[in-house]
């Protein structure tokens, strides 16, 4: 293990895991006695449409994946329409390798809270939701308590500190399905219906829940809103790039000495990354990565001075999704990594569009056939041809990004595939498993 350089460990930033060491952050008590809900009693002193401006003001992008602009989604909402308004948190944390707001729940649930009663009175919602995975047993017992705990306090419920404004806020665990993640399958399914993605548009900020303005945002992105609010726009954008604004919790995964959480400014390298996670695991060289995620395409050695910031990523040709940065080495086999990959979305595809249903479950026929040492050149052009007609053509993200690890491991380790295919690499899968596949 390598310890990192003063240089690089002052890159570490830490704002939304500040809080996370210190003995039970998670109970109100602790919170308070570090900053906590100061910036609730900042927030209600001011107008609604002046919150939504500073959050305009501070460059936060939404830490799900896509970097929607908060202020601007926030701004979506109708005003006066006589309609109720909600506020929905996506905690259905599924991504492959993601790991950032799972953590942040269970040691520090009392920042999403305060974040969510400063949204909801910004947009003048009354009634939010936190929808958390199925799975994530943990953290929504420490969520509950959270929002136990603030209800006792007055923070939550009728006439919050005086101020007139009322909020319900409901921790509501769903089923461990991945595509509730996507904003309009989690709004199905906390309407009781199957959760499948909606049309959009109309988008949720006009069409949400129950079809009333709703505004969906990640866990990491309402958490911000508190920082926001006590340290100001110009603190926030002191921190991360011009257009990437902020600090970021990077997941670290795989093979480096130390994985775990690590919050650096927006723009910071995986190079640097790698260095303050104690280097390489001992005999492993790095050979690919993904930025944020399996549905990012693929990186490489090539790419470690990349900005891992939305337009560093972008320019690199991948995205920088939920910065999840899972790390392989040179003894991970890139064509078996993606395999698993699409099992992945085979299973989680919801069926609902024929390019995603169809191919994937076509894809890992495939990939079996070439693990398994049956492969031939022609389905390395099969797979090419199957994500150009799902790429594009699927009906929401899920499709979409399933393609990525396929074309991009393609695209840099095509000798990979060809050592399975003209027998230079042992198959990795026996031809049991082409039985039914
Ligand atoms: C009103 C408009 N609202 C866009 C809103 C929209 C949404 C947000 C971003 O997918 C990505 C996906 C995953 N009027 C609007 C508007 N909006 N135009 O802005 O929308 P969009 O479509 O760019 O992205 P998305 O549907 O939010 C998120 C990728 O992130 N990802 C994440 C995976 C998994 C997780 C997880 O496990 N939690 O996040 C990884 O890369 O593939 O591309 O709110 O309504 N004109
Ligand atoms: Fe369902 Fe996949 Fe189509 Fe999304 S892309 S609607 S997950 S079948």
């Amino acid at each position: 293990m390598t310890t990192p350089r003063p240089e690089t460990l002052a890159k570490l930033t830490p704002v939304l895991t500040k809080r996370w060491l210190s003995p039970d952050a998670w109970r109100l008590g602790t919170y308070e006695k570090l900053d906590g809900y100061a910036a609730l009693r900042k927030a209600l002193k001011a107008h609604p449409d002046d919150l939504i401006q500073l959050i305009k003001d501070s460059g936060l992008r939404g830490r799900g994946g896509a970097g929607f602009p908060t202020g601007l989604k926030w701004g979506f909402i109708p005003q006066g329409d006589g309609k109720p308004h909600y506020l929905v948190v996506n905690a259905d944390e599924g991504e492959p390798g993601t790991c950032k707001d799972l953590p942040l729940m269970t040691h520090d649930p009392h920042s999403l809270v305060e974040g969510v009663i400063i949204a909801s009175y910004a947009i003048r919602a009354s009634r939010a939701y936190i929808y958390i995975r199925g799975e994530a047993v943990h953290a929504a017992r420490r969520l509950r308590n959270a929002v136990n705990e603030a209800k006792a306090k007055g923070y939550l419920g009728q006439n919050i500190l005086g101020s007139g404004f009322d909020l319900e806020l409901v921790v509501h665990s769903g089923a461990g399905a991945y595509i509730c993640g996507e904003e309009t399958a989690l709004l199905d399914s906390l309407e009781g219906f199957r959760g499948q993605p909606r049309l959009r548009p109309p988008f949720p900020a006009t069409h949400g829940l129950y079809a009333s303005p709703t505004v969906v945002n990640n866990v990491g992105t309402i958490a911000s809103v508190p920082y926001i609010v006590l340290g100001g726009a110009d603190w926030w954008k002191s921190m991360g790039t011009e257009k990437s604004a902020g600090p970021m919790i990077y997941s670290l995964s795989g093979r480096i000495a130390n994985p775990g959480q690590y919050e650096c400014g927006l723009g910071i390298t995986l190079r640097e990354l790698i260095e303050l996670a104690g280097g390489m695991q001992p005999g492993h060289n790095l050979k690919f990565w993904t930025p944020g995620g399996s549905s990012t395409p693929l990186l490489t050695a090539e790419h470690l001075d990349v900005p891992l910031d939305f337009e560093g990523v972008a320019a690199a040709g991948s995205i920088l999704g939920t910065t999840a940065t899972q790390i392989f080495s040179d003894q991970d086999c890139p064509v078996y990594a993606t395999y698993r990959w699409l099992e992945f979305y085979h299973h989680e595809s919801c069926g609902k569009c024929t390019p995603c249903r169809e191919g994937n479950y076509w894809m890992v026929r495939v990939y079996r056939r070439i693990l398994a040492g049956q492969g031939t050149q022609a389905d390395l052009d099969t797979l090419l041809d199957t994500c150009d007609n799902i790429l594009g053509r699927s009906f929401c993200g899920l499709g979409d990004g399933a393609t990525s690890p396929v074309t991009s491991s393609l695209k840099y380790f095509k000798q990979d595939y060809l050592d399975y295919i003209e027998g230079r690499t042992a198959p990795k899968l026996s031809e049991k498993t082409l039985v039914g596949a």
